[in-house]
């Protein structure tokens, strides 16, 4: 019989901090997300590498007496793939491989892979072909084009076996159309929007394997693909959700949006900008968190970020901490309690404090009725 499947890539992780530079200062930790980054790529990790210091070394980024130990254990031990947490750049990656002789891939590369087999829908799989060669064209170069032939497997995925990244003129070319493209489905995304804009709109953000899709199914009662990998969702899903008011119902449509990371390429930002645009046209964001996460607040400020970056931070919010099943310090929810607003603490998957979060959602929303009132008066 054929062994179909795909031969597991034996990889070792690298991270570079720097001390006196605090965009490019990484703890040690950050090697455990990368790690389940990878895992959930499908490669088998075997060892970690991390260095910290104050200067980096231009050539290489990490030093060089870490060059070599990492070339010398990559020899030892049949290593197939390293993988950095840093983002690399060509002149560094090319010296890396003159003396380590491995494929070498960077953390924008891995995570672009991942959306890569995850992408289902036609505008989730234009947008990750759009920042795969957005990524790839500053990066093109003979060397990558050999190396995209001759192996397989995580970090050459994609539009990798083509012709396509031969020729810069062929991917600017298709850069262009792909944004026609895209620009057409966000073009019929706008008319869908005006017909749900008699509606209240909530949106669930938060950090990857969060369990925002968890979170849709439970309220919504639908059955939206739940996974413990991360970027299991790609694609924004819109279900209906019936708040009880009185004696009668307001219809909220609830979407779920694709999950966010530490250091998420910046192209893959500006790709998914109009899967994304749930969250800017939704009146309430359920933001939510993993409080089971040691580094849960340092997740908590990336989602900030980004939410600030697409102009969403000024929504009315509710900070959702999941997962409090796994919660061993108790004392973390008083102190999360004192420390946000509209605070709910939850478990989507074992259904507790499901009824407060109803309260605050339906709390929010009569706040949003009021201000509308407001704002005809005020018109008037
Ligand atoms: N123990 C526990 N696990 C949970 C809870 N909520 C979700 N999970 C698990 O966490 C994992 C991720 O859940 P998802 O709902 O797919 O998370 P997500 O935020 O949609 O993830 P992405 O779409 O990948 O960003 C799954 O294995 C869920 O079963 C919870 O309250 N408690
Ligand atoms: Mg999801």
């Amino acid at each position: 019989m054929i062994d179909t499947k795909r031969h597991i890539e034996k990889t070792i992780l690298v991270c570079y901090s720097n001390r006196k530079d605090r965009k490019h200062y990484h703890n040690y930790e950050s090697l455990y997300e990368l790690k389940f980054l990878a895992e959930t790529a499908g490669a088998d990790v075997v060892k970690f590498f991390y260095q910290e210091n104050d200067t980096f070394d231009p050539r290489y980024l990490i030093g060089k007496g870490k060059v070599i130990e990492i070339a010398n254990y990559v020899k030892e031990n049949s290593i197939d793939l390293i993988i950095f947490e840093n983002e690399l750049s060509y002149t560094q990656l090319r010296n890396l491989e003159q003396i380590i002789k491995c494929k070498i891939i960077d953390k924008s590369n891995l995570i672009l892979d991942i959306f890569a087999s995850h992408a289902r829908t036609a505008q989730a799989k234009l947008q990750v072909e759009l920042a795969q060669l957005q990524y790839i064209l500053p990066r093109l170069t003979k060397q990558w084009t050999h190396l995209s032939k001759q192996y397989g497997g995580i970090g050459t995925k994609g539009p990798g076996e083509t012709q396509i990244e031969t020729d810069r003129r062929l991917i600017k070319k298709r850069i262009s159309i792909l944004k026609e493209k895209l620009k057409k489905i966000s073009t019929q995304q706008k008319t869908q929007s005006e017909r749900r804009k008699n509606y209240y709109r909530l949106a669930i953000v938060g950090y990857t394997n969060s369990g925002k899709s968890t979170l849709l199914n439970l309220i919504t009662k639908s059955n939206v693909l739940v996974e413990n990998k991360l970027f299991a969702t790609l694609d924004s899903t819109t279900k209906t959700l019936y708040v009880p008011e009185n004696e009668t119902y307001t219809k909220v449509l609830v979407s779920d949006t694709v999950g966010f990371i530490k250091n998420l390429p910046h192209h893959l930002v500006e790709s998914f900008k109009s899967t994304l645009s749930e969250v800017v046209e939704s009146d309430i964001l359920l933001n939510v968190t993993d409080i089971s996460t040691p580094n849960f607040e340092e997740q908590m400020a990336v989602v900030n970020d980004i939410l600030t970056d697409l102009n969403a931070y000024e929504k009315l919010i509710i900070n959702v901490f999941n997962k409090v099943d796994l919660l061993e310090n108790k004392n973390i929810i008083e102190s999360v309690k004192r420390n946000y607003k509209n605070t709910v603490i939850i478990s989507a998957l074992k259904k507790i404090n499901i009824d407060a979060l109803f309260n605050e959602i339906m709390t929010q929303i009569l706040i949003l009725k009021k201000r509308k009132v407001f704002n005809i008066s005020e018109q008037n």
